[in-house]
């Protein structure tokens, strides 16, 4: 590592502000970038780090259909809520703006009509979905249809959810506006392309044979995989009326394809930043990077940086480290399915507890392959690792200093071969870490951070200062000192991942945010220098509160069962002599218990009107004996009597058996005398 770049501009991809973020955005972009840019910023570098919603595109409208609300309360609604779950996260943007900007609406309509006037898009007209009734074109999320695929009846224009085959709006059969519900048509529209097949040498030669070693295995795979196919003219402008207004005459109603505009919002986002902007963007000695998830990379690798080229004014990214996605407890996160761990919510749920969050999603970010959250290794990654082992030793560290030297440090003696050694993995420490954070490996630079920590731990387990006190009082001031050393260059190094418990060691070790290059010195916390009092760094994360979160989950299982549940087909038909073979009254139900060593039987005395009689029921996991006396219920006197369990049992009780196989009685809308028939 010997020549960085003048500058960075480091864009986090602009989350769609239709709904809050969730734990995979943050393992997946933010939390990585985050990291990134704490480090350049510990190293000395001039970085800005810009971010922001996108405001624009179908799902901006859809939500605010659902919603009931525009698709500006939509956006205003969602962009606080992001927004302040990045600042609970404590991801440290520079800026963090919005598509609906002014600026932005500007430098996306000037950069479209550049290439405009100079003759970089071509023309083209296609038949398109219209909806009459509406009066509109229909995007492809907005027409839904039969999928000639699977059969699946709720395919959507552009995919079928069900078999996941990708569509073109006029594949589906039967094709029906969400807006109206009328069967749309075919009408002719203007738009412009960008010919992506004119850059394809240009992006071959960039990519294909520029990037092959320094980008991510997973995203240049997914570039040349696109590229080898071929390229195709693009479309950049939408028959949609939310959105930035295409700035040619004769494109009345259009708007710029969201994938076009979202973009440029990290140079609006830029410009509202700092008036230096043009620097971070279009000098040679800056470095772009783009950190986004998987699903983002051929607009990043691919059409973003055509749209560059074509502009000719700016600078290409010079890396995308995608990440591959991360799972729930073993299932996709999905915001529809409401599978998710919300950020807000966790907020709500462990106040103060989002470094842990950031610790386990870095040791486990999907940085090569898919990766899962459980709870359990959550809980794992707090109590065994931060807390056992960062935490305890930096609580060893500053407790024996308090306690053997009230808190001043003491000067080093003669060093063993031992302490020779610790110092010398300490002062390498900075670079290993380093040398992994400029690759974007994330998980391994947190690995060898904790490694340090490791070392730590294992330096004052083997020397055991708590028992040579009484011997030989003045080793301990070696190994003290030492122990502090490391504790001081741990501070540095951990900042990036865990700001606020590096802040909160800080104020314990009584030192200023140190610069990377400090980190690793023997000298960072001279003899004499006095720290803070202990403060506990990390809690243990008690089984109560995981068992609440997998709980939570098996809720919305659950709860997406019930809504996913089709109704049983009818049985066949029956005359009405059939059915009125059954006598069925209204009884209440007098006494109720459990039948002695069963699981799901009740014994019930009923006042059927005709008489008291026993049945035995099936329904002790639903109900609580007790609470059910005095209930009305619906009965089937005629029904055969049986011996159950010892007990005869005469007759039945209706219940209605719901979705997720909970019991309900059957019961009348108003009281009745006991005896009233059913039919
Ligand atoms: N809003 C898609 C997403 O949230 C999109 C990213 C834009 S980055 C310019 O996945
Ligand atoms: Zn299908």
């Amino acid at each position: 590592m010997t020549d960085y770049p003048k500058r960075y501009t480091i864009t986090a991809a602009l989350p769609y502000a239709n709904g809050p973020v969730h734990i995979g955005h943050l393992a997946g972009v933010y939390l990585p970038a985050d990291i990134y840019v704490r480090y350049l910023r510990l190293q000395e570098r001039d970085v800005k780090f810009v971010c922001g919603s996108d405001e624009h595109g179908v799902p901006i409208t859809i939500r605010a259909k659902k919603e009931g609300i525009t698709p500006q309360q939509a956006v205003d609604k969602y962009h606080e809520l992001i927004k302040k779950s990045f600042e609970d996260f404590n991801i440290s943007f520079d800026i963090y703006s919005r598509t609906s900007s002014e600026t932005h609406r500007e430098t996306a309509s000037d950069f479209f009509k550049k290439l405009y006037e100079e003759g970089k898009f071509i023309e083209q007209t296609s038949q398109q979905y219209y909806d009459e009734g509406a009066q509109q074109f229909l995007a492809d999320r907005y027409i839904v249809g039969t999928c000639p695929k699977c059969g699946n009846e709720n395919a959507y224009g552009d995919q079928c959810e069900s078999c996941g085959t990708s569509l073109n709006a006029t594949d589906l059969i039967n094709p029906k506006s969400t807006l109206s519900g009328l069967k749309p048509v075919l009408r002719e529209t203007k738009h412009w392309y960008l010919p992506l097949n004119d850059y394809e040498a240009w992006l071959r030669e960039w990519i294909v044979e520029g990037h092959k070693q320094d980008w991510k295995p997973n995203v240049y795979g997914q570039c040349k995989s696109w590229i080898d196919q071929g390229l195709q003219p693009r479309a950049v402008t939408r028959d949609l009326d939310w959105g930035v207004p295409v700035p040619v005459e004769g494109a009345e109603g259009k708007v710029l394809y969201v994938w076009f505009d979202a973009p440029i919002g990290y140079i609006s986002a830029t410009k509202d930043l700092t008036p230096d902007w043009e620097t971070y963007w279009k000098d040679k000695d800056s470095k772009l990077v783009h950190f986004i998830g998987k699903d983002n990379i051929v607009f990043h690798c691919i059409i973003f940086p055509a749209m560059l080229k074509a502009h000719g004014d700016y600078v290409l990214p010079d890396n995308v480290p995608a990440n591959e996605f991360l799972n729930l407890e073993g299932d996709k996160i999905s915001t529809s399915r409401n599978w998710a761990v919300w950020l807000h919510e966790y907020m709500q749920d462990f106040p103060g507890k989002g470094d842990v969050l950031r610790y386990v999603l870095a040791a486990n970010a999907p940085e090569t392959k898919d990766n899962d959250f459980t709870w359990k290794d959550y809980q794992a990654r707090n109590n065994n690792e931060l807390l056992a082992i960062l935490g305890n030793f930096i609580n060893r560290a500053v407790v024996l200093t308090q306690k053997y030297y009230e808190g001043e440090i003491p000067a080093r003696g003669e060093l063993t071969d031992y302490d020779k050694d610790v110092l010398g993995v300490l002062e390498g420490m900075p670079m290993v870490v380093a040398s992994y954070l400029e690759r974007y490996r994330f998980r391994d630079a947190l690995g060898e951070l904790m490694n340090l920590a490791r070392l730590g731990n294992k330096y004052l387990a083997d020397t055991e200062p708590w028992k040579l006190i009484k011997t030989d009082a003045e080793r301990v001031q070696t190994i003290m000192n030492i122990a502090l050393q490391i504790s001081g260059s741990l501070n540095i190094l951990m900042e990036p991942f865990l700001p606020e418990s590096a802040a909160k060691l800080r104020s314990m070790l009584n030192m200023n945010q140190g610069k990377w290059a400090q980190a690793g010195s023997a000298e960072l916390l001279p003899a004499g220098h006095i720290i803070g009092k202990p403060e506990l760094l990390f809690e243990k994360v008690e089984d109560t509160a995981v068992d609440a979160q997998v709980q939570k989950l098996l809720d919305t299982k659950k709860e997406n069962e019930m809504a996913n549940a089709e109704a049983e087909p009818a049985k066949e038909n029956i005359t009405f002599d059939d059915f009125s073979k059954m006598d069925i009254r209204i009884g209440t139900i007098l006494e109720a218990e459990k039948v002695a060593k069963t699981k799901k039987l009740l014994k019930l005395k009923i006042d059927t009107g005709i008489d008291q009689r026993t049945v035995v029921s099936g329904i002790a996991e639903f109900f609580d004996p007790e609470k059910i006396i005095g209930q009305q219920v619906s009965i089937l006197v005629n029904l055969a009597p049986r011996e159950i369990r010892g007990i005869t049992s005469q007759g039945m009780i209706l219940m209605a058996e719901n979705a997720d196989g909970s019991l309900a009685f059957v019961q009348p809308s108003k009281e009745l005398k006991n005896g009233s028939g059913v039919r």
